[in-house]
């Protein structure tokens, strides 16, 4: 139950039509049958900052290769001029389809518009734009703001066995302007507003969902406010910088300061099965096959959800050691 992985097989909507233009158009059905075209896959990817990209990247190559797709993939390096730029590449070369994963939520209008003129579909992956809707197809990815109400309910559970007063609270924030750092915030805060009049967030900064990015800034948070009892990181790679700092400090990540992240890759549960980690909610990163099944569903005519979501779970660090094992990233 904690642990679901099927998630993949249920969670595209095909549609019964789409379904069967799926069977008999063999023009856009890849894999290489006699007289088929294979699709060919312009990705832009945000970057390769944290554990949970690396994963993703694997998942979406994995994918690609595994259902005859040509992929044609690149690595932003967290610059949206970048991806901007990888998008008119491939818009130029004709490709059958477009997907990335938008670094920030803002200023894809005229890119987007660029494709759609170009009959090219987008399909969004991982996080969300704020452009109008009729400008991409879907977007097959996480339900952030719901990350962050689960990851604060996970936070009650930690305080609930080991309670601290006040609570001082720490956030780590994801790229500023990114989906997943403006989302989960806002489901965090939409908790402890809720029902958490006594937890005060004392400092709050973006440490660019790098490891480094993590330490450098909770290194200063813990200069300006050595009150901190809890830390929120909005991924797990920069709660494990952050735990080099609270070390090099002199303070016991896990207990001195609860942490809890977002994620859960591999590295993220060895430090919570170490203790060092209170708390991980799931993000997954292995989209991949909704992906590719979702394209495939898309270049054949068929239906889709304008938003394909994926399925996660929570986990309190009891669970660590045992799950750790069986993590698939
Ligand atoms: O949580 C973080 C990564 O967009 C869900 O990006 C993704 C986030 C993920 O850098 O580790």
């Amino acid at each position: 139950m904690l642990n679901r992985r099927n998630f993949l097989a249920g969670a595209v909507v095909v549609t019964a039509s789409g379904a069967l233009a799926a069977c008999s158009k063999k023009e856009a059905s890849g894999g290489g049958g006699s007289g088929s075209k294979t699709i060919t896959l312009g990705f832009s990817q945000v970057g390769s900052e944290s554990g949970w990209r690396s994963a993703n990247t694997k998942s979406v190559k994995d994918a690609a290769a595994a259902a005859g797709i040509t992929l044609k993939f690149s690595d932003a390096q967290q610059k949206q001029e970048n991806q901007i730029q990888a998008i008119r590449d491939y818009i130029a070369q004709k490709v059958d389809v477009i997907s990335f994963s938008p670094v920030v939520t803002s200023g894809w209008d005229t890119v987007l518009k660029e494709a759609k003129d170009a009959k090219i579909p987008v399909i969004l992956t991982d996080r969300q734009v704020d452009s109008d809707a009729s400008l991409y197809v879907t977007l097959v990815g996480s339900d952030f703001e719901l990350e962050g109400e689960r990851m604060a309910h996970q936070l009650e559970k930690v305080l609930a066995a080991s309670p601290v007063n006040p609570v001082n609270i720490a956030v780590l924030e994801g790229t500023t302007g990114s989906a997943p750092a403006i989302e989960r915030a806002k489901g965090f805060k939409k908790v402890m507003d809720a029902s958490h009049p006594d937890w005060k967030v004392v400092v709050s900064q973006t440490g660019d969902f790098t490891r480094d990015g993590g330490k450098q800034v909770m290194a200063a948070f813990l200069q300006s406010h050595p009150e901190i009892n809890v830390l929120f990181a909005h991924n797990d790679d920069m709660g494990i910088g952050a735990i080099q700092s609270i070390e090099a400090a002199g303070k016991k990540a896990g207990s001195d300061i609860k942490i809890v992240t977002i994620d859960g890759v591999h590295d993220g549960f060895v430090a919570m099965s170490q203790g060092k980690i209170n708390a991980i909610s799931e993000c997954n990163p292995l989209l991949g096959p909704q992906l590719m099944e979702t394209i495939k569903t898309v270049l054949n005519g068929g239906t889709v959800d304008k938003w394909i979501k994926t399925k996660e779970s929570d986990f309190l660090a009891d669970q660590a050691a045992a799950l750790l094992p069986k993590r698939e990233y």
